[in-house]
């Protein structure tokens, strides 16, 4: 079944879905934006797990995902992905950009997860541009089809995100 798509400006932080999905690094060890938000609110728990995947895998290469628990967050998991550095190579980006919602949605259906609330990857400090970001990002969730995932929550946190993506999702209709 296709995927229903729901929109919201908010801090994922704050969501109360199966999971959320983090746009990390390939430390998993934190940094910036919303992944500091996700380990400074969900607290050590979270860290505690990603270091011991690292210890089991090594860092997390770009495109892939890992799971962990939740820590202190209302959502059960957190999905850890690491989106491209913005570098001007479009094709490489955009296939890696796609890489990270295939794989973060792969990893869910593995998990029974239902719902699952997704930030704008690399659109921040990777410095992706947004259009062609939302526009992988609508896309590759819209192919996703599943028995077991059933809703996608965009989480746009900045305005601009969140026009481009109400935009982009209504010519879908
Ligand atoms: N809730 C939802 N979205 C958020 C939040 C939040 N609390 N905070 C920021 N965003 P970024 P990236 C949005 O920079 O570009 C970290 O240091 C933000 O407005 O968080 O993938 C990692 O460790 C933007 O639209 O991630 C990596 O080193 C989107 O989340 C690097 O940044 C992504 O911005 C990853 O850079």
């Amino acid at each position: 079944m296709k995927l229903d798509i729901e929109l919201i400006k908010a801090d994922i932080t704050k969501i109360k879905a199966d999971a959320i999905v983090n746009a990390a690094n390939p430390s998993l060890l934190g940094g910036g934006g919303v992944d500091g938000a996700i380990h400074r609110a969900g607290g050590k728990q979270i860290l505690e797990e990603c270091i011991e995947i690292r210890n089991r895998q090594g860092k997390c290469k770009t495109g892939e995902a890992v799971i962990t628990s939740a820590g202190n967050l209302p959502a059960k998991y957190v999905i850890h992905t690491v989106g491209p550095v913005w570098n001007g190579d479009e094709k490489k980006g955009s296939e890696l950009l796609a890489n990270c919602y295939k794989n973060s949605l792969k990893l869910a259906e593995s998990m029974n997860v239902k719902i699952i609330a997704i930030p704008n990857i690399s659109t921040g400090i990777y410095r992706f541009p947004k259009e062609l970001a939302a526009e992988i990002a609508v896309r590759e969730v819209g192919n996703f089809q599943s028995k077991i995932v059933e809703k996608v929550i965009f989480v746009c946190f900045d305005e601009e995100n969140e026009e481009i993506y109400k935009r982009r999702l209504k010519e879908r209709q």
